[in-house]
């Protein structure tokens, strides 16, 4: 044995190289197998005299460390899949099925209403749940004794003030926000949790989602409102949707009206879901009253506008024939699967 014996293995340990497992084993057995390398110079070892035991001893226990830390940090380096026998996870099987979540009804009719609004060129905006008087009653021509502003109907979250902080029973305070803000024109929809003091029923519950519409400009007119509003509903409801308008009254909007769609599920002859009329009510809208223009700053004898609500339970009601409210917030799994949109299969 000589030392450059040991030298040359320690050079071919250095240069090794192996791309598979079956390498790395191949390898170990050159060199640490029963006839490998490394064991050889050992077997030597044994045989020579006392005097060469003392000088090759440490170097040849060093050199087989060496090639056992060279061999495993090989064998770390190598993926799972590039294994003796092919890859080690068999790619064939079938896969793990995940259970994807699905959309919340609610959801899914709020991005399709926002999603129409803005190919007609509205803005979305949003605005605090936790209001003030002003801007959910005051700026919107509520009188001061009307029956929303009274604790019977409104959540109140601070009382014995002037201006009280409460839920907000509508989106309109975050349009008069925006009317605040912006100048004119404006167009923005608003989407949005409201609130209400009433009982809990199959047709009501005190907390709902709306998205409420506005448009302020110069000569914006009721035309303008019908037309908008027969886009949306033919987008909504498919295009030989119908509409008619009803007179009806609402403190920010004069004139003002409800709005039914053509009951798309027996085509105007009369079911039970629209109850033999032919018509389903599926929103509110009106003329921007000129005192609410005025209480935020826009002057009524230049400009005029629209606005419109709806409510995001009943329009959601009407779309999958769901009989009772309560189900959109009682997060039964059963209920909520249902829902599975194409992009989710
Ligand atoms: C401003 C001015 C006017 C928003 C409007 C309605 C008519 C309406 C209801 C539908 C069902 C509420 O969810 S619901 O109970 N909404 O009928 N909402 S006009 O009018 C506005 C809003 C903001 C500054």
């Amino acid at each position: 044995m000589t030392r450059e014996d040991i030298e040359r293995v320690l050079e071919e340990l250095s240069a090794l190289k192996c791309k598979t497992r079956k390498e790395v084993e191949e390898a170990r057995v050159r060199f640490l197998g029963k006839k490998g390398e490394v064991t050889a110079l050992f077997e030597e070892f044994r045989t020579i005299d006392k005097e060469l035991k003392k000088e090759f001893g440490k170097t040849l226990n060093e050199l087989k460390q060496k090639a056992q830390a060279t061999i495993d940090s090989l064998r770390d380096s190598i993926s799972d899949d590039a294994g003796a026998e092919g890859p080690a996870v068999d790619l064939s099987m079938p896969g793990e099925s995940l259970d994807l979540g699905s959309r919340h009804p609610v959801s899914i009719v709020r991005e399709e209403i926002v999603q129409i609004f803005r190919k007609f060129g509205f803005d979305v905006a949003e605005g605090p749940e936790i209001e003030d008087d002003y801007h959910v009653f005051e700026a919107l021509n509520f009188p001061p004794n009307h029956p929303a502003r009274d604790m019977q109907d409104t959540f109140f979250v601070s009382s014995g003030h002037p201006n009280p902080l409460l839920l907000r029973t509508h989106t309109s305070s975050v349009q008069v926000r925006t009317m605040e803000k912006e100048d004119v024109p404006i167009r923005v929809i608003c989407p949005g949790r409201v609130f209400r003091n009433e009982a809990i029923s199959a047709r009501a519950h005190c907390i709902f989602h709306q998205v409420e519409g506005l448009y302020i400009d110069k000569n914006v007119s009721f035309a303008d409102l019908k037309q908008i509003i027969l886009l949306f509903a033919r987008e909504m409801f498919g295009p030989q949707t119908q509409i008619r308008m009803r007179p009806s009254y609402f403190p920010f909007t004069e004139p003002s009206a409800e709005v039914d769609v053509s009951c798309n599920i027996c085509h105007g002859k009369g079911c039970n879901v629209c109850k033999g009329t032919g018509w389903l009510e599926i929103l509110g809208c009106g003329m921007v009253d000129p005192n609410v223009l005025k209480a935020s700053g826009i002057d009524p004898d230049k400009y005029s506008g629209y606005a419109f609500g709806m409510g995001l339970e009943r329009i959601a009601m009407l779309k999958w024939r769901v009989n009772d409210l309560r189900h959109y917030f009682e997060n039964d799994m059963k209920f909520l699967s249902e829902f599975k949109t194409s992009t989710e299969v």
